[in-house]
């Protein structure tokens, strides 16, 4: 391979189309959603050729069982079962798994691997479906047809022939079905290892951790009827115009029933302004936007905990005079540690909450009295919080700021994150767990009859590590796109070249395909909207969304190829391959997913009574004993924690970068190198800066820069000819985007308690650039 070059585009250029203009930015002044998302709706569709058959698959989707889950985000259908809700970020994705265009056995026979690293990421998605399972030939440099038998035994073979288990991995990215994710974590542990990283290591590990502590349970406990009764709803840290856009339909409904919203946010994003709901005809059709911001409070970044031990300051000095600003009752008969709090607050001086914040006390205080004020408030949050090195403190202090009201099995009350893939909670009460609790395993070896494996297994970093030392040797990932996706591209690479094997399970042609180990195997499966014929017709998978109701999702469409196989049957083949003396009967589970369903409402707890549950017209709802005011932490209570916060300095000079997403994305796959809401167009290696922090360094609108990130290691990681564009953000705060900056994030760069890499935490220095653009 032509290393030098193509090196130099893989870690320094931009991930979406080639770019065919030049990088201009205006602020956007029109509603979130509304005619902007109709109008780019329709431009997808058109693209992608499927006007009339990608509407008609649009209203199947998320439909009472009658239809397929949608494969964007997390956020729960409609329960009154509106007849369109659904948003343009959906479509996108949707319609992306529709493309009528084939990367068949022909395509690979004219590009050698070499040929097609050099293409860019867009190009490789844009060259359509998967048809055919593929085996990597190092002779030509090709990849090859295998037969779906002859594949399998290669995995089985790889895998019985390491010394241990623990020398494979086994990854997923949370789009997986239920009855999927729990076949995939049973082959894991009866071949013996808990080696199963997921997106989640990367996403919201660090709030199933906070919430667990806090309440015993890591889930949030809010559901869309709290939704439609709180009156006021803190959301922090989410880009929910574009990342979770049918919350706007949420957020529209509560601002018209005079709720209060307030955004907390080193950005203003486009949600914090107004939106019109595209499935509001009438508000469509008379232009007429709802607001759905009343405060923003633009935190810098890594400040949360600051800004919200405000809250709690402030409701500790009324309560002097107002005893009844705390819900004594609450607090006195659900928590513990509640004493210990108090004094950590009292500890905390305003100038340390002003610091830690970047926010003016004056403004804490107008956020204080409002959250005081409401009787019922939801506390919403993403990556924003989750990706700092204290993200678990940060949540607890949601928890504690929550629980000072009594804001903790009450309607229209909660903690509600907004999760990222669309099945990732699921996975996780499916068994995808590198850590997994006891009482899970004790309950599935006795329904599974397997012994699995006690000792904590690798998540993405460890697994990172464990392929650059030589300790992990197989990789198998069942979606995703981990080389992308994780921190340390340059070192992300180097891990899986180191590989002997790596297995891809996958709908289309990505980088990971490329970068692959000694064997490489691609097996292509169906996607959601793909009909999956088993031995009593079209097959149904369930997911499980944000607020924990579970679903069923059924494609309709013919498959994009013949020989595409299911998640299910392709991880019934591997694993029947990999444990020829299992009892499990693998096959048998993959003709029927009744059958697996059967199984898991044994192994599950909450999912008794499954295969009838989920078949009734809304699915079910996995019950929250916390939702409850039943707390399964060590003390019986929901509990306090009293941390200090956190020291998020930099050195002179250093700026604190956050890695984000455009409008225009899904995680690694870019739709175009624009960012609607926040008016960029044509570019995506750009950073957005204060003016101020600009000026200081004699930086013009569009400069070009280079950027240097500090690691824990010593090393220095640079990416150059990148463009800073000014944007109002706090001071010492620079934004850009994932992936392609996922080159600055060090593999060291890992939370101490998530283990979460520090995706929004990368100390950066910027300076004037004599490189060439990227590209
Ligand atoms: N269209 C689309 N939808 C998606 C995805 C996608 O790529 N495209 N990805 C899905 C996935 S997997 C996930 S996890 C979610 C991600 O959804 P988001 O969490 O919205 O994702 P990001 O783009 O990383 O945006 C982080 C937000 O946090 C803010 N932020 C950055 N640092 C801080 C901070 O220190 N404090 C606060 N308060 N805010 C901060 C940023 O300004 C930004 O608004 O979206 C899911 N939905
Ligand atoms: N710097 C930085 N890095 C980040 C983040 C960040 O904010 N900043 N965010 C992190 C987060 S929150 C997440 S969740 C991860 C995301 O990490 P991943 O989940 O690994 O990445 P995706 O880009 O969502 O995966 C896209 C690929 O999934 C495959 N795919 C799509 N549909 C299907 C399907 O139905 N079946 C199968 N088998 N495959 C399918 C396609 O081949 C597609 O190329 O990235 C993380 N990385
Ligand atoms: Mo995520």
């Amino acid at each position: 391979m032509a290393q030098g070059s193509e090196i130099a585009d893989d870690f320094n250029n931009g991930r979406g189309p080639r770019q065919d203009g030049e990088l201009s930015q205006r602020d956007y002044t029109h509603p979130a959603a509304g005619w902007g998302a109709a109008f780019s709706v329709g431009g997808v569709l058109i693209k992608n050729r499927r006007p009339v058959a990608g509407t008609a698959g649009m209203l199947r989707m998320n439909h009472e069982g009658k239809g397929f889950d949608c494969p964007g985000c997390a956020w729960p259908d409609d329960r009154h079962g509106l007849m369109l809700d659904l948003c343009e970020n959906g479509v996108k994705h949707t319609t992306w798994e529709m493309t009528p265009k084939r990367v068949d056995a022909s395509f690979f026979e004219r590009h050698t691997v070499a040929e097609l690293s050099a293409w860019t990421d867009y190009e490789l998605e844009e060259a359509g479906r998967l048809t055919e399972p593929l085996v990597y030939d190092e002779g030509s440099d090709k990849y090859v047809p295998i037969s779906w038998d002859e594949a399998f035994r290669l995995v089985g073979d790889a895998l019985r022939g390491l010394d241990s288990p623990h020398q494979a991995s086994f990854y997923t990215s949370g789009r997986l079905s239920n009855e999927a994710t729990f076949l995939y974590q049973w082959w894991a542990r009866e071949f013996g290892t808990n080696n199963l990283p997921d997106c989640s290591n990367m996403c919201h590990e660090a709030s199933g951790r906070a919430l667990e502590a806090a309440l015993g349970t890591g889930k949030g406990l809010c559901d869309l009827p709290d939704w439609e009764h709180a009156d006021l709803f803190l959301i922090i840290g989410v880009n929910a115009a574009s990342n979770a856009p049918r919350m706007l339909t949420s957020l529209g409904e509560a601002s018209k029933r005079g709720a209060q919203i307030i955004h907390i946010n080193p950005m203003i994003e486009a949600a914090a302004r107004d939106t019109i709901v595209p499935h509001d005809f009438l508000d469509m059709a008379l232009l007429r936007a709802t607001k759905i911001g009343d405060l923003d409070v633009q935190v810098r970044i890594g400040g949360d905990m600051a800004v919200l031990r405000s809250i709690a300051k402030v409701a500790f000095e009324r309560a002097e005079a107002d005893p009844d600003v705390l819900d004594r009752d609450f607090i006195a008969e659900h928590t513990a540690g509640f004493e210990e709090y108090r004094a950590a607050v009292a500890r905390t001086s305003w100038a340390e909450l002003v610091r830690g914040s970047g926010v003016a006390e004056e403004t804490l205080r107008e956020l204080a009295d409002r959250y005081l004020r409401a009787e019922r408030a939801i506390v919403s949050w993403c990556l924003g919080v989750t990706q700092h090195e204290n993200s678990v403190d940060t949540i607890r202090e949601i928890v504690n700021v929550l629980m000072l009201r009594g804001h903790i099995g009450k309607l229209g009350s909660g903690p509600s994150p907004v999760r990222g893939h669309s099945n990732v909670q699921g996975n996780r009460t499916c068994g995808i767990d590198n850590r997994p609790a006891e009482e899970w395993l004790a309950r599935f070896d006795a329904v599974a009859g397997v012994v699995s494996p006690r000792e904590r297994g690798l998540d993405t970093v460890d697994t990172l590590k464990g392929l650059l030392d030589g300790t992990v040797k197989v990789f198998v990932a069942l979606g995703g796109n981990f080389v992308l996706a994780v921190p340390d591209t340059e070192l992300a690479f180097r891990a899986l070249r180191r590989a002997e094997l790596t297995v891809q399970v996958s709908t289309k042609l990505n980088r990971s395909h490329l970068v692959h180990g000694r064997a490489a195997l691609i097996l292509p499966c169906f996607g959601r909207t793909e009909q999956d014929l088993g031995i009593n017709g079209n097959q149904q998978v369930t997911a499980e969304d944000a607020m924990s109701y579970v679903n069923l999702s059924q494609g309709k469409r013919k498959p994009a190829s013949p020989h595409l196989r299911s998640e299910v049957a392709i991880l019934a083949g591997m694993a029947s391959a990999t444990l020829p003396e299992s009892k499990t009967p693998w096959a048998w589970f993959a003709e029927d997913y009744d059958r697996i369903r059967d199984v898991m409402a044994e192994a599950i707890e909450g999912f008794d009574g499954f295969n009838r549950r989920v078949r009734e017209p809304l699915g079910f709802r996995i019950a929250q004993p916390a939702r409850d005011r039943v707390f399964r932490t060590k003390t019986g209570k929901a509990e306090f924690h009293a941390a200090a916060l956190p020291d998020i300095e930099l050195p002179t000079g250093q700026l604190m970068l956050a890695t984000q997403r455009s409008h225009d994305q899904w995680n690694t796959t870019i739709y175009s190198n624009n960012d609607r809401y926040r008016g960029v167009k044509n570019s995506r290696t750009v950073l957005f800066m204060n003016a101020e922090d600009m000026a200081e360094r004699g930086f013009e609108e569009f400069a070009r820069i280079d950027i240097e990130s500090f690691s824990r290691d010593g090393r220095t990681r640079k990416v150059t000819g990148y463009q800073a564009v000014a944007y109002k953000i706090p001071r010492g705060n620079v934004i850009g985007y994932m992936p392609e900056l996922n080159v600055l994030c060090g593999l060291a760069e890992q939370s101490g308690q998530s283990d979460q890499p520090l995706m929004k935490h990368v100390a950066v220095r910027v300076t004037k650039s004599s490189a060439p653009a990227a590209g």
